[in-house]
């Protein structure tokens, strides 16, 4: 292979490298395609847009390697056409003379299906049954010790971080590189779990992690990073994503960059309708919204969700038939589907009538014995249970019972709270409405 041509950003600078992980290549889409085919198509070649994305980069920072701390795939049996994108990006990094040190996590781990496939010779992929290290050498010097384990099976409960052997203090500079979940993490399955102190005890410089897909700083002395999921693919991971661009001058000191490599971007926005008086309002807010972030869209596909809040007499519009979806529509057709473009996925309705629910529990009438009602059966799991006996003829029979899946506790919860809502429009004269 061709001796490759340094020429860093700035002097000082020793070596660079790109952390990422989750790519979660070939990752299914699920609802777009009945309303809107071409952004469908967008969404199904996003993630491999974002790989390739990263490729990019490794190339034009001329970097000395690339990182991918697990979850290459989305599945154990992974397709093949991601497996065949994800080396095609491989080799176009090896003819650059840019290695890359692969560990697998729960989406991909080593017991899956894979492909025979030859990886290029400087692609290092992690054993699973301990820790490796991989020295990095520049001109016959180490510049960097990189160590990692994969996950041999899905459900890794144990803590991989204790296999880690410390750094010396007179070694090259150390990356450890895990799939893992660090202290608690809402919403991620805790796999692999370990303290942020575990890794301190290393002394690594920079820990490149995978598994929680929101890009985060964990710390900052030394370096432990989740990069994220480099393409967001439902409204449940919003904001940018991308990958960590970290720049070792030659003192040992670290610099770490964000890049968003991301093509499709989604937005969650809450609009309160308090202070709205009238549907006009109301659009006009939603497209002042949609322009804005149509400004900062920077050529990517922003795909929206708004969620409308706050007390207002809106609420009647808002629940009448046809209105939402009517609204939703007009969002729709102002905009053109392509690169910087926004597109309106849903419009949430969580608002309520203007009632102060406190003011009325204190009346004592037949709608503060309601109210009273309601809490109590809104406090008591047995009580809630009682609810599908009332829903049973619109969730229990015939084929729907099969389709749709068994209400839990919030769920029962929110039809009552509505319900409470639609008995105190019809209960409360229109008049009374603002006084309360
Ligand atoms: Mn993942």
């Amino acid at each position: 292979m061709a001796a490759k041509k340094r020429s860093k950003s700035n002097n000082d600078t020793d070596f660079i490298f790109v952390h990422t992980a989750d790519l979660h290549l070939d990752s299914s889409f699920h609802g777009l395609s009945d309303i809107n085919p071409l952004l469908s198509d967008v969404m199904t070649k996003a993630t491999f847009a974002a790989y390739n994305k990263i490729i990019d980069l490794c190339i034009e920072k001329n970097a000395d390697f690339l990182l991918i701390a697990g979850d290459i795939y989305d599945s154990a049996d992974k397709s093949l056409y991601a497996q065949l994108k994800f080396l095609d990006g491989l080799k176009r990094l090896s003819d650059a003379g840019i290695a890359t040190y692969i560990t697998h996590g729960n989406h991909d781990p080593l017991n899956g299906w894979s492909a025979s496939l030859e990886w290029p010779d400087n692609v290092k992929v992690f054993s699973g049954d301990y820790v490796e290290t991989f020295s990095v050498s520049r001109n016959g010097r180490v510049i960097a010790n990189i160590s990692g384990i994969s996950y041999r099976t899905t459900h890794i409960k144990e803590n991989l971080a204790k296999g880690f052997q410390k750094k010396d203090p007179d070694s090259p500079y150390a990356i450890g590189m895990l799939h893992c979940t660090v202290g608690s993490a809402e919403g991620h399955y805790p796999y692999a779990p370990c303290s942020v102190q575990d890794l301190k005890e290393t002394n690594y410089d920079y820990w490149a992690l995978g598994h929680i897909h929101q890009p985060q700083f964990v710390e900052t002395e030394p370096f432990i990073v989740y990069s994220g999921n480099p393409q967001g693919r439902d409204p449940g991971e919003p904001g940018e994503r991308g990958c960590m661009v970290v720049e070792v001058d030659k003192k040992g000191n670290t610099n770490v960059d964000f890049v968003p490599v991301d093509s499709v971007r989604w937005c969650v926005e809450e609009l309160s309708v308090s202070e709205l008086e009238t549907e006009a309002d109301l659009i006009e807010q939603l497209e002042e919204k949609m322009d804005k972030l149509f400004e900062i869209s920077d050529g990517r596909h922003l795909i929206c969700r708004f969620v409308l809040t706050g007390r207002s007499p809106l609420k009647r519009l808002l629940i009448k038939d046809g209105f939402l979806p009517d609204l939703v529509q007009h969002l729709r057709d102002n905009y053109d589907v392509g690169p910087g473009s926004v597109w309106l996925e849903r419009l949430k309705d969580e608002t309520s009538f203007p009632f102060e629910r406190a003011g009325l529990l204190s009346r004592q009438d037949f709608i503060s014995d309601l109210l009273s009602i309601t809490d109590q059966i809104c406090s008591d799991s047995d009580c809630l249970m009682e609810l599908d006996g009332s829903l049973h003829d619109l969730f229990g029979k015939g084929k729907i019972r099969h389709i749709l899946k068994s209400l839990d506790e919030e769920e029962r919860t929110r039809i009552l709270k509505t319900a409470e809502e639609l008995l105190l429009d019809k209960l409360i004269p229109e008049t009374e409405h603002e006084n309360n």
